[in-house]
């Protein structure tokens, strides 16, 4: 009964407006698939991004919760840069997920990565997960951010630890350039922290520079532009 009220409503305004009831609705169905323009600039001082996965998505879905464990797809991306497992899962997912892309090759310390993502203006938010180089299982994240509806937004994007393997910080157990080491999914050992949490960084104790590859959040800046 309140609905129907304030469907009427709506329509007395749209009358006094002296907008069409098809003025209406085309507003409304037009191009709901709108292009974004997404860059990616790697902001710490000595970290490389592994290829970074976006998708464009319902708010009911996430990439990761920090407090809870990370899911397969994701722990293969924090460990080892593969973005294949969660990009299947996400295009699989057609009816809370628009779109995935992938920026093109590693992003090094101070450049950018530029690609475009489709996206429903109406229902979707944006989401971005990468590798940090070198890290056992450290992450660039952002969840369930707003698309513009019109311009450009910028967002300050944090590391995550993904807590499926320990940081050993021996570069047997970290890929990339840096290290060279194994890249492939770790077995669950005691040493995991068990859920994702805001990344400590590089300690230094181990195999790796603090001095070299440490860095302070933000990671990373991510502008998403509306193009159409
Ligand atoms: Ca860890
Ligand atoms: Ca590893």
């Amino acid at each position: 009964m309140q609905k129907r009220s304030i469907l009427t409503l709506a329509g007395i305004a749209i009358a006094m407006l002296g907008i069409t009831t098809s003025t209406f609705a085309n507003y409304y169905n037009y191009n709901r698939t709108t292009t974004y323009k997404v860059t990616v600039q790697n902001v710490t001082k000595g970290v490389i991004f592994t290829p970074v996965l976006t998708a464009t998505h319902r708010n009911s879905v996430s990439f990761y919760d920090v407090g809870s464990p990370a899911s397969e797809q994701l722990a293969a991306i924090a460990e080892g840069g593969d973005v294949g497992p969660l990009k299947e899962f996400l295009d699989g997912a057609t009816s809370i997920v628009t779109a995935t892309a992938v920026g093109e090759g590693l992003v090094f310390p101070g450049q950018s990565v530029e690609f475009t993502i489709e996206g429903d203006r109406w229902r979707d938010v944006f989401s971005l997960s990468a590798m940090l180089l070198p890290t056992n299982d450290t992450f660039v994240g952002l969840r369930n951010v707003r698309l513009p509806r019109y311009g450009k937004r910028t967002y300050r994007a944090v590391a995550y630890d993904a807590g499926s393997e320990e940081n050993t910080e021996i570069c047997a157990d970290i890929p990339g350039p840096q290290c060279g080491g194994d890249g492939s999914p770790s077995p669950a050992a005691d040493g995991d922290e068990g859920y994702i949490y805001p990344s400590p960084g590089i300690s230094g104790e181990a195999e790796l520079s603090s001095l070299e590859y440490n860095w302070a959040d933000p990671v990373a800046l991510v502008t998403v532009e509306r193009m159409n």
